[in-house]
């Protein structure tokens, strides 16, 4: 029997559909095992994919994301933060070349959703960090450029779990001392060190109270030449501040370094004081803090993703004009919003 037209096109459509899909699984999974190896490249293009909007790339990086995670979670992750200038550029380079000697693979990301324009404090700043970028085994990624804090927050705990499953063992993620992005910083790592400048002013009143809290471990930057007598006061002074915070659930009173990154000196002791509190945190709260972390991305992730939803649906667009024509309260609207979100989705069920 000779085949019918529409079943030779069905047929086509078939084979053609199939193809595809294999040539796309090639791609992403050629990319996903050469992460593992530890190809550099390999991660690269998985992060710059984690942050397409494309349905395509977001397909792969769902895909990648699924076959590396059980070789995900082995890192120390640690956050730094401090006021432009305060020397996270330096110190980075420093801290990185450091661990690099002693054995480990560090991987650097930005998390700086204040300059769009940029990309990120990292990208002007690989001149400061010229060493640790030239090494193999370091791996340096400003943040996506994007205004809004989830979109960012989102692409950098994917981007740990790819710099993870290509083996980096200690992963920095940086943000400059602006608002929210220290909050997300702090919710997607195991430590979080806050970089101060001694003598800026009148020093306790600049820092908000709530960045102090956060914080696991504080260092005195730019501890050289006049600047050591100073840097050496205000240790003394931000260890005062420390102990007046209420007491922790972990029990951990973050100490107060002083360190020259330009110098390299105070780094070793820096590193000391970052082991004491992995295995302090790794005998206490640690499984808690990693699960609080992914609570938390868990949450921001849904709630990005259903903003995005919604934005484009005209009842929540005309609730929004009654709200601001004060036709309606907020809370009535957002209860009238799910409400009809569950008429409609018990209708496609
Ligand atoms: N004396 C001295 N200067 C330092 C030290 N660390 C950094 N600097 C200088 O401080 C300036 C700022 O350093 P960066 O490392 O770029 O600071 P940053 O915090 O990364 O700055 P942003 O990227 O703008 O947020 C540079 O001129 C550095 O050379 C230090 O340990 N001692
Ligand atoms: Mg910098």
């Amino acid at each position: 029997m000779v085949p019918s037209d529409a079943s030779k096109e069905n047929s086509r459509k078939h084979l053609v559909s199939a193809l595809r899909k294999h040539l796309l699984r090639d791609e992403w999974m050629e990319v996903a095992e050469e992460l593992l190896k530890g190809n550099r490249s390999a991660l690269s293009q998985a992060i710059t994919w984690s942050e397409s909007t494309l349905d395509k790339h977001r397909i792969f990086t769902q895909k990648i994301i699924e076959k590396v995670l059980p070789h995900t979670g082995r890192s120390f992750r640690l956050g730094m933060t401090g006021v432009p200038g305060v020397g996270k550029s330096t110190l980075i380079e420093a801290l990185g070349i450091r661990w690099i000697e002693k054995g480990h693979r560090v991987a650097v990301l930005a998390i700086d959703p204040s300059s769009p324009i940029t990309g990120g404090s990292i990208l002007g700043d690989k001149t400061r960090m010229e060493t640790l970028s030239m090494s193999s085994d370091a791996f340096i990624r400003p943040s996506a450029s994007s205004n809004e804090l989830g979109g960012v927050a989102a692409h950098t705990h994917e981007a740990i779990l790819l710099c993870e499953a290509a083996g980096f063992d200690r992963i920095i993620v940086e943000t400059v001392g602006v608002g929210q992005s220290e909050t997300a910083v702090h919710h997607m790592t195991d430590c979080f060190l806050l970089l101060m400048l001694a003598g800026a002013g009148d020093q306790l009143q600049g820092i908000k109270r709530g960045i102090m809290e956060m914080c696991d471990l504080l260092a005195i930057t730019k501890a050289d030449g006049d600047n050591q007598n100073k840097a050496k006061l205000a240790r003394a002074e931000y260890e005062n501040a420390l102990h007046l915070f209420p007491e922790r659930p972990d029990a951990w009173i973050p100490p107060v370094v002083t360190l020259s990154a330009l110098q390299k000196s105070g780094i070793d002791h820096l590193i000391e004081e970052l082991e004491r509190f992995e295995n302090w945190s790794k005998s206490r709260l640690w499984n808690d803090r990693r699960s609080k972390q992914l609570t938390w991305q868990f949450e921001t992730e849904w709630l990005r993703q259903l903003k995005i939803k919604m934005s484009k649906n005209a009842a929540f667009q005309e609730l929004e004009h009654k709200i601001l024509a004060q036709e309606i309260g907020v809370s009535e609207a957002v209860q009238l919003m799910l409400c009809s979100w569950i008429i409609d989705a018990d209708k496609t069920t």
